[in-house]
This record gives structure tokens, sequence and C-alpha cells, in this order.
């Protein structure tokens, strides 16, 4: 599909998406579904579920308002992609609950030759349409298993999902201004803004040779969909092997900026400690969290479990290698390891990957067994928590123990 067809098919659901919060609200008690253990260590890590926002499936509620919806683990079992009613939310200021597709501009400007205000359509038209598989990942992912506990989301690993996304690359767009003298770093504004007077926008930007990556997308399509309301319609930045923090929603300005950004999600927020750190440390140097580490999971059985005993034992999950292709994935326990196999290639270097381990007998309880992945560039999970007082970017090995009986 012609990516302008694609973006008029936008405008048409941009017009019927008004008022999300609403009806959202008002159904949230009686559509209420169930309740899911994230297993927090230290709790409370109950949780309602709920199929009541729009164009979503039964979701983890974590906040309604404005939303963070978490992903059940279940899904991941189903593949590599997750589908747009099950990919996780989230918003750190009220999200407009209709965005006007005929009337949304995006102005191309800061250090440019020639500032721009561009359509859907001229967006759509500035490059070759591009697809690209990538892992959407919140840096705080997996935050509320951190011990010591930290301040923040408490999302257990549901902060995650795969999706084909569609666009034009960041750079064609920014041809339509031309770069100016100087450009060190791309700016990026959505169309949310703060609750509160004073509080900052939220605002991030990338270096200049991020931005000018052939995978780095304004994306108007999300596994062949409009890109959903919730996920940033009608334009979201793809950065693929980054943290989602850049990924920003409802795109609504690209600046050009000849210096560093001193706004307060690149300089003051989303940053982790530049070494190693104790949970008592005070004053020490950070540095933006960009890249996304290795990571790897068991979604065929959980902590709990009981398996047959005497008999054979498949394990299966899904990983990723972050930044770079995966390598390799290991079943990891205490002073053993087994090789488990991976699967097709079926999205490429950022997206996720499925693995699987038969093991020939179960010959007792398996304590503490975990999944580890390593990527070509020789990243691989630790057995230790680097822990940091945001729990970001987490990608310690995640273990469970199963019971044999
Ligand atoms: N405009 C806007 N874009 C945003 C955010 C936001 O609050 N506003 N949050 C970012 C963060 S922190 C994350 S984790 C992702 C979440 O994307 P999703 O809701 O599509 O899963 O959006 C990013 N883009
Ligand atoms: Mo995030």
């Amino acid at each position: 599909m012609s990516g302008t067809r694609l973006t008029r098919r936008a405008l048409i659901a941009g017009a019927g998406a008004t008022a999300l919060a609403a009806p959202a609200l008002a159904s949230f008690g009686a559509k209420l579904g169930g309740m899911i253990d994230l297993a927090l260590p230290g709790g409370p890590s109950l949780r309602p579920t709920t199929p009541a926002f729009p164009g979503k499936g039964e979701m983890i509620v974590q906040r309604i308002r404005p939303p963070l919806l978490e992903t059940p683990m279940e899904v991941f079992r189903e593949g590599i992609i997750t589908p747009n009613d099950r990919m996780f939310v989230r918003w750190n200021w009220p999200m407009p609950t209709e965005v006007k597709a005929a009337e949304h501009r995006v102005a191309v400007g800061g250090a440019v030759k020639n500032a721009v205000s561009l359509t859907l359509d001229e967006v759509a038209a500035a490059g070759e349409t591009v697809e690209v598989v990538a892992i959407n990942q919140c840096a705080g992912n997996g935050r509320g298993l951190s011990e010591p506990r930290v301040t923040g989301t408490q999302w257990g690993n549901g902060a995650m999902g795969c999706a084909k996304w569609t666009g034009v690359r960041l750079k064609d767009v920014l041809a339509k201004a031309g770069l100016g003298a100087g450009a060190k770093r791309v700016r990026f504004t959505g169309l949310d803004v703060p609750l509160t007077d004073g509080a900052p926008q939220f605002i991030k930007s990338l270096p200049m040779d991020m931005a000018m990556r052939d995978d780095v997308l304004v994306a108007w399509a999300m596994n062949d969909e409009p890109l959903p309301i919730l996920h940033g319609f009608p334009l979201r930045i793809v950065v693929p092997g980054w943290f989602s923090t850049y990924w920003v929603k409802m795109l609504s300005t690209v600046e050009v900026l000849t210096g560093e950004d001193d706004s307060y999600y690149v300089a003051d927020s989303y940053r982790i400690p530049a070494q190693p750190i104790t949970p008592d440390a005070k004053d020490f140097p950070t540095v933006p969290i960009t890249a996304m580490p290795p990571r790897a999971f068991i979604t065929s059985h959980t902590t709990g479990d009981t398996v047959a005993l005497g008999k054979p034992l498949t394990l299966e999950g899904i990983a990723m290698g972050g930044d770079a292709a995966l390598e390799r994935v290991d079943l990891v326990g205490k002073g053993w390891e087994i090789p488990c196999d991976l699967g097709p290639d079926e999205g490429g270097p950022y997206a996720f990957r499925r693995w699987s381990v038969k093991l020939p007998q179960v010959a007792g309880d398996f304590a503490d067994i975990g999944v580890r992945a390593k990527n070509v560039n020789g990243a691989v999970q630790p057995e230790t928590l680097a822990w940091n007082p945001s729990g970001y970017a987490r990608n310690v090995i995640e273990r469970i123990t199963l019971r044999a009986q």
C-alpha cells in the first residue's frame, strides 16, 4: 500500500477517533475484566485488567489517566508481532483525545534552510515508503521488579511489544527544510501538553547521526493499520534499537538544534549512571538512556508451574538483541547452561525472535532457571541487576522456578 493511500485511510480513522477518555472511564467499572499478579517483589502486585480502552483488548491497568497500560505476558506466546490491541500504552501527560488529520501539520524548523509546515500527505510524499519491524520498549520496562525498589510506574515486563512500522525516513522529512549549518541534534514535540503549569513538555531529541539513519522513521502505520490514537495518531517517530522514550507520538514539530538539548526529558530525566553504582550512591555522573540491551523471556511457563517428572520438556519464549541482531540464547541454571534453538528470523535485527529448547527428561525441580540472550555485538544479559534509581534499562536474566511431579 502506498504511503499516501495509507495516510488517506488514517485521515478517515482520525475523523472517528473522538472522545477517547470519556467512554473509557465511563465503561471502566462495568467492563472491568479480572486481576493479574505481576509478582513484583514486596508488592502490592495485583493489577486490574480491562478491555475498556478504545481499540484495546484485555490490558493491565497501571494508571487510567494519562493511560499506562501493560501487555499481559501471555500475549508474547502468540508470535513475534504484538497486535495493536495488545501493545502497551504510555503517556507522560494527558493526551489529546481527538486529532483532526486534515488540519494536522508537522512544523520542521530550527537550524534549517527553509522552515516548512507539512500536511500528512506532504510527509508521506517526502520520500520512499519504508517498513521496519521493531520493538517498542519503555526504558522503565520491568522497573517494578527492581530490588531495592525504585519510584516510577511499577511495570512488570509487559511495557514492550513488537510491531511493523510504516513511514518515511526522518532524513527525507528533514530534507524538505534542508539542514542548516552546525546542525547537531533533532528535537521532537507531540501534541500532548503538561497537566500542570510550568511542568516540562514531553520533548525528546536525537543526535544527528541517529536522526539521519536509514531506518529512523516518521511513521503513520503500525501493523498495516493507521496509528491508533493511543499510539500517537497521526505520526510518530520510530527509532529501531533505541528505547521508545525517543519515539515521540502525535508528532507536531521537528526542530534542528545546533547545540546540546537542555530540555528536561533529555538533560534531567531518562538518564542512567555512567558507571555501575550501589543504591546508596549520591551525585554520580549520568548518561542518557539510548540503545536497548539484549533480553530474553520464557513464555511457555511461568514461575510455580508444574512439569512432568521423567518426561521430556520443551521450553519456549522470545528474545531480542536490542540495538543489534540476536546471536544466541542459552537456558541457564545454577552452574549449567544449554544452548537454545533460535526460530526463523521473522522480523530482522530489531524484532523479537522465538527460541525453544527441548530437554530430554525432567529429573527434578528447576530452581531459578532463566534464559540469557547475547547479540552480535557481544552484549550479553548479566547475572545481576545493574541497579539504578529509576529502574531503567533492566536486562538482568529473568528467572523462574518449576516444580517436577
Ligand atoms: N508525545 C508523546 N510521545 C511519547 C510519550 C509521551 O508521553 N508523549 N511517551 C514516550 C514513552 S516514555 C514511551 S515508553 C512510548 C510508548 O509508546 P506506546 O504508548 O505507543 O507504547 O512513547 C513515547 N512517546
Ligand atoms: Mo517510556
